[in-house]
């Protein structure tokens, strides 16, 4: 077992993994910015280093920094904890060259899965259903003219390299096509290097619902069923819940199928998430597969009481899993606080937080590096807590929700928990009616006084 674990990561998933680490009875290294000195992981670590000023790309991101923090602290593995470097192939490759294992997926399976077209050819093979579409990369516009023939409109233009949303364009007619088809690989050639497009028949109001697996070094894989991650702003999730409003107990046995047999055609190691669209038929198609743990891995560590952090440690470190898989006794619902203005078109709010009441009791938990005196920097990702609340039904969950959301105050900077209690209150959340279009039509009132 690992001796010593740096954490490449700051804020809230900083802390979560110290927090397993330290029950695990492994020292953790925490590395930070200068803008995150006064950062809760910084405290919460057994050491800690310097490795950069506020600017990701000079700190958390910078590989040789965190590589040498590693070594002077004898660190024998590397936490990437979600974003960052979690889903860098070459970041994954160096830490293996310098005998530091990396606690995530190896540099091939990164690239593989990166490259959104091959990772989609590699579940057609596998036999996982997936949108009908273009065999791989379109080879230029005529093709992509024939492939939407072929397909019908409406189609969906994505880009390789992209994921998340960055690079995609819906085309509803063929007059639309060049246009989209300019225009997305324009967007994606300067984001990412590489503007090669593969097509897809475009899944009208489709759910977002992602099944959580885990693979180990045997080739044995499980599922810890699903997260329903619909409710999004511009490609931002807001809120996920387990189960799915949506799901039946066939639909999640043939998703659940699904992703462990896609886990173990690729020989997955270690935690990983596939996502699916599911259209309103309950056909299910893969989408992507992220080889990270994802921010809202609490919501199904509370329904299977499970602790997933602890999971990627104990694969990496050679350890067999069981095997089974994990279906919901539980409804867990997550909403990401973020300090940013809901009345103002959810603009990033950082600053000092100068009074802070956190909710508790019962079936509440709250993931969060914050406290009152904290100085949220303007330098990262607005997101600033996790409140989770769990219960039996979906209804006490929601209640109990209701109930911390109104507990819960923080004052010196806006944040998005009206936003939440609003969402609490909508019909259409209540009855469990959401796609991933809900946000386009979701109006929040005026603001009270202050
Ligand atoms: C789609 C789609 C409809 N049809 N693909 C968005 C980001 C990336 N995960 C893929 N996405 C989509 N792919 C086809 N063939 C609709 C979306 C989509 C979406 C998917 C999940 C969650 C939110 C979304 C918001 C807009 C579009």
């Amino acid at each position: 077992m690992f001796k010593k674990i740096l954490i490449a990561n700051r804020g809230e998933i900083a802390l979560r993994i110290i927090r397993t680490c330290k029950e695990m009875g492994i020292q953790t290294v925490a590395v930070y910015s200068t803008a995150d000195a006064d950062s809760l992981h910084v405290k919460f670590a057994d050491e800690a280093v310097c490795i950069g000023p506020p600017s990701s790309s000079e700190s958390y991101l910078k590989i040789p920094h965190i590589i040498a923090a590693a070594e002077i602290t004898n660190a024998d593995a590397i936490h990437p904890g979600y974003g960052f470097l979690s889903e860098n192939a070459k970041f994954s490759k160096i830490c293996s060259d310098h005998g530091i294992k990396f606690i995530g997926a190896s540099p091939e399976m990164i690239s593989k899965m990166g490259d959104k077209a091959t990772a989609k050819e590699t579940m057609k093979a596998a036999g996982v259903p997936c949108v009908p579409g273009s065999e791989g990369i379109l080879k230029d516009f005529n093709d992509c003219k024939k492939t939407a023939k072929i397909v019908g409109y409406p189609v969906m233009l994505k880009a390789t390299a992209g994921g998340g949303g960055r690079g995609m364009r819906a085309v509803w007619s063929e007059e639309e096509l060049l246009p989209a088809w300019e225009g997305a690989r324009q967007e994606s050639k300067a984001a990412f290097g590489n503007d090669d497009m593969y097509m897809e028949k475009l899944i009208e109001e489709p759910r977002h619902i992602e099944i959580q697996i885990v693979g180990d070094s045997s080739g044995k894989a499980c599922h810890l069923s699903e997260r329903d991650c619909s409710i999004q702003r511009r490609h931002q999730k807001l809120t996920e819940e387990v189960p799915s409003p949506f799901m039946t107990d066939e639909l999640r046995s043939k998703m659940g199928e699904a992703a462990v047999k896609a886990a173990q055609f690729i020989k997955y190691e270690g935690a990983g998430t596939v996502e699916f669209l599911v259209d309103k038929h309950r056909n299910f198609f893969f989408m992507e597969m992220n080889t990270r743990i994802q921010v809202e891995h609490p919501i199904t560590e509370q329904v299977i009481d499970f602790d997933l952090i602890r999971e990627q440690i104990l694969v990496a470190a050679g350890v067999p899993i069981s095997g089974k898989n994990y279906l919901p006794n539980l409804h867990s619902i997550e909403c990401r606080i973020n300090a940013e203005d809901p009345f103002n078109g959810f603009r990033p709010s950082p600053g000092k937080i100068t009074t802070l009441h956190a909710p508790g009791g019962h079936g509440v938990r709250l993931d969060t590096h914050v406290y009152a005196g904290y100085t949220i920097p303007p330098n990262y990702d607005s997101m600033i807590a996790k409140l989770i609340t769990t219960a039996q039904t979906r209804e006490e969950a929601i209640n109990k929700m209701k109930r911390a959301l109104d507990e819960f105050v923080i004052e010196g900077v806006k944040t998005t928990i009206p936003f939440h209690r609003a969402l609490m209150d909508h019909p259409d959340y209540l009855k469990g009616e959401y796609t991933t279009k809900f946000m386009e039509s979701f109006e929040m009132g005026v603001p009270e006084e202050e």
